[in-house]
């Protein structure tokens, strides 16, 4: 049922505001020149499909309206949309690792699809097969689409698929579905964060986060680790390419209305550790992405939560989140306490105190487990209350300018 759609590389697209952004589909130039194809039913006006409209939007001054008539086919391909192709020169090749962020809307009068589980189907973003070629008549490896209960799944078919004629192949593919979204959240913005290691072999990785409204936290919705993420047939691996879609089944007869914004395709998230990246944590990496990473969580509006980082830098401020995480108030002063008294009892204190600071800086580079090995006990005690006490003091100094 998904039929597969032409390729026009486009020219490569230049420029990108921050290093780890490999491309930039935000709609900030007011049009789609920064994707590389439109695909809509062209025998309508372009602009009943696609419109850059300043309302709503999830990021910066413009989002893209798609909208999806009865009948909107692109040529004589199947399928009914309004839909833009990444570039081709950013296609996914085998090894590959990225990030990408987006946002959808979906407006509070949105009809339900409806029809058979064959034609229930509305996807808002996929990554496609090249074509043409051998994985021409497969369908796409990844896809996010919304079914006739509303949900948003993400289905996944990679692999060896060989002999996989979409999915009525009889293939040996890695192939799930998994409702990351139980009921769409309509009337308000969907956040998505996708990491991806592609592979081939059974070493890929795909997450998935998502929020919804006025939610603070993402919720890591999906986690799939070594699986392939690529599709294959023998020797040949497929590199696909991202699409930013409204396609939905030709059985549908509706008109459908979504808002885009925000695409954002990364080589990481900051300096992000990834540890920290759990299922429900501040994801402190998206101040770059969508929103800010507050205390509270992320907050869905960049330009409140900058005015909350005060006179820190977004490094500063992730640092302060750090230290105001890692020890509570009371645990903070009674380090302070400690050393202090060191520093203010004279003579055999002072030494101390001194002796500390050297050993920290000493063996400053070591991991905990290497310093525990070459120091006494009670040495390595009060060095880890000596680094203490300098987070401590780095904390205040960052509160102080907050
Ligand atoms: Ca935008
Ligand atoms: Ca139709």
């Amino acid at each position: 049922m998904y039929k597969i759609i032409g390729v026009v590389l486009g020219l490569l697209i230049a420029s990108n505001a921050m290093a780890n952004v490999v491309f930039n589909g935000d709609f900030e130039t007011g049009d789609h020149s920064q994707w590389d194809e439109l695909e809509w039913n062209t025998s309508r006006p372009e602009a009943e499909q696609f419109e850059i409209v300043t309302s709503p939007k999830r990021e910066g001054q413009y989002s893209a309206k798609m909208t999806v008539h009865d009948g909107d086919e692109f040529e004589s391909t199947g399928g009914e949309r309004v839909q833009l192709e990444r570039p081709g020169t950013y296609n996914e090749n085998d090894g590959d690792e990225y990030w990408y962020s987006w946002s959808t809307y979906f407006p509070s009068d949105w009809q339900n699809l409806t029809g058979s589980p064959d034609d229930d189907w509305l996807l808002i973003a996929d990554w496609h097969s090249t074509n043409p070629g051998p994985f021409e008549d497969v369908c796409q490896p990844l896809q996010f689409e919304i079914n006739g209960q509303n949900q948003i799944i993400v289905r996944m078919i990679t692999g060896n698929v060989e002999g996989y004629d979409c999915y009525d192949g009889p293939g040996t593919a890695n192939y799930f579905d998994q409702v990351i979204v139980d009921s769409l959240n309509l009337g308000e913005w969907n956040d998505f964060v996708v990491h991806i290691k592609w592979k081939a072999d059974n070493t890929g990785l795909l997450e998935v986060w998502h929020k919804s409204g006025n939610e603070t936290n993402f919720t890591r919705v999906l986690n799939r680790e070594n699986i392939p993420t690529l599709q294959y047939i023998g020797a040949n691996i497929d590199s696909p390419y991202f699409i930013l879609a409204h396609y939905r089944s030709e059985q549908q007869s509706h008109t459908s209305v979504l808002y885009q914004d925000g695409f954002k395709q990364m080589s990481s998230v900051g300096d992000l550790d990834e540890a920290d990246f759990s299922a429900t944590d501040c994801l402190t990496g998206l101040p770059e992405i969508i929103g800010t990473c507050s205390s509270e969580g992320v907050s869905s509006d960049s330009s409140v939560s900058n005015g909350s980082h005060g006179n820190l830098s977004k490094k500063e401020y992730r640092a302060y989140k750090h230290y105001k995480k890692k020890y509570h108030k009371n645990k903070y002063k009674k380090i302070y306490k400690k050393v202090r008294s060191w520093k203010k009892g004279r003579g055999k204190g002072v030494v101390h105190f001194n002796k500390i600071k050297l050993e920290y800086k000493l063996f400053k580079g070591l991991s905990k487990s290497e310093l525990k090995r070459f120091l006494p006990q009670n040495v390595y005690d009060d060095v880890m209350t000596y680094k203490a006490y300098r987070g401590y003091k780095k904390y205040k100094k960052l509160k102080s300018r907050k």
